[in-house]
This record gives structure tokens, C-alpha cells and sequence, in this order.
């Protein structure tokens, strides 16, 4: 494959917008025949993830394990999308250096929406549950969300469109000669 392997790592709140955007540049990248593949919740927390819940620790071994996996998919030339809440700077910064120590690319990608704008979206109703004490450990109300400091591509979703996001990281991946 002349294709070169690369992660692409989206992290932000429950409802910013990863899956959306993760899913609409999967298809972009496919209309271009390019080889790539999405890791998310669906295929993860209810597969190899499934024995993990949403405590630190949980979280700690969520993101390592997904780290791992996606380091395998970008090693396989694959351009290889994860889309996980991810919110310790600390487990992100692992992920990335697996790749880096492999020689293979990470860009991060931070999926930027306030809380009070994720909190009016509530499309599961997962922050009311949250407010009312029925969730516990929940991202941006009572466990903590450590947004990236110098993120490779910085998308804020309430000013910023799905297809204006895919734009935004197909043109890094380009300039990058990822793609
Ligand atoms: C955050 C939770 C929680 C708690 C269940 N905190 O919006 P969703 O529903 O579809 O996506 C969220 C998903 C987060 O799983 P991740 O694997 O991305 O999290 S992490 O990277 O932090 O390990 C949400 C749902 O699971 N969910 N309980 N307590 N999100």
C-alpha cells in the first residue's frame, strides 16, 4: 500500500460531535478509496471493552487498550479514526506515544463544544441523568474532562459544520501528505 498509516484521535464531551465528524471524514476518505477504519464505542465498549465501566481506572484502561489497537490498525497502513471521549491528558499522551515510538503518525484532533452547548444537545439524555444523580462519574458534571493543550487540528462545533470539520482535517492530512 502506498498509503502511510496514521491515527486520527478525536477527544472531547459526551455529544461534541466526534462520532459525526469521525463518520462523515470516514466516508470522505472512503469516496477517495482510501483505507481506513473507525474505532468507537459501538464496535469497543461492547466488544474488547466490554468489562470496562466508566471509573478512572476503567477510563485509564479504556483508552490504553484503544491506543494499542489503533496502533496496530495505523501499522497496517490503515488511516485509522478513533472516537472516544478520551479525557485525561495523560492517557491521550500515551496513546501517542506508542504511535510516535513506532513511527506512526497521531494527530489529535480536539472535538470542541462548551458544556452548557452539549448540555442543550443532551441527545440520550445522559447530563439530565447525570444532573439528577443517577449517572455517576460523568464526564464535564462529576468526573473531569482535561481538554488538549496544543491540539493538531481544533474543531468548535457551535461555529464550525460537519462538512467545514471534515474540510478542516482532510486539509491537515493533505498538507501532512497523509493522504
Ligand atoms: C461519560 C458515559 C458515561 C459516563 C456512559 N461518562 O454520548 P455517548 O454516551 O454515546 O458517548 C458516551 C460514551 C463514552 O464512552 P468513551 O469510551 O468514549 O469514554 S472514555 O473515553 O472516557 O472512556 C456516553 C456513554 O459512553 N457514557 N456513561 N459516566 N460518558
Amino acid at each position: 500500500l502506498s498509503q502511510k498509516g496514521v491515527t486520527i484521535w478525536f477527544t472531547g464531551l459526551s455529544a461534541s460531535g466526534k462520532s459525526t465528524i469521525a463518520c462523515a471524514l470516514e466516508q470522505h476518505l472512503l469516496h477517495l478509496h482510501k483505507f481506513t477504519y473507525r474505532l468507537d464505542g459501538d464496535n469497543i465498549r461492547f466488544g474488547l471493552n466490554k468489562d470496562l465501566g466508566f471509573d478512572e481506572k476503567s477510563r485509564n484502561e479504556n483508552i490504553r487498550r484503544i491506543g494499542e489497537v489503533s496502533k496496530l490498525f495505523a501499522d497496517s497502513c490503515c488511516i485509522t479514526l478513533t472516537a472516544f471521549i478520551s479525557p485525561y491528558r495523560a492517557d491521550r499522551a500515551v496513546a501517542r506515544e506508542l504511535h510516535e515510538k513506532a513511527g506512526l503518525a497521531f494527530v489529535e484532533v480536539f472535538v470542541d463544544a462548551p458544556l452548557s452547548v452539549v448540555e442543550q444537545r443532551d441527545p440520550k439524555g445522559l447530563y439530565k441523568k447525570a444532573r439528577a444523580g443517577e449517572i455517576k462519574d460523568f464526564t464535564g458534571i462529576s468526573a473531569p474532562y482535561e481538554a488538549p493543550e496544543k491540539p493538531e487540528v481544533h474543531i468548535k462545533t457551535d461555529e464550525c459544520d460537519v462538512t467545514e470539520a471534515v474540510r478542516r482535517i482532510t486539509e491537515y492530512l493533505t498538507k501532512n501528505k497523509f493522504i
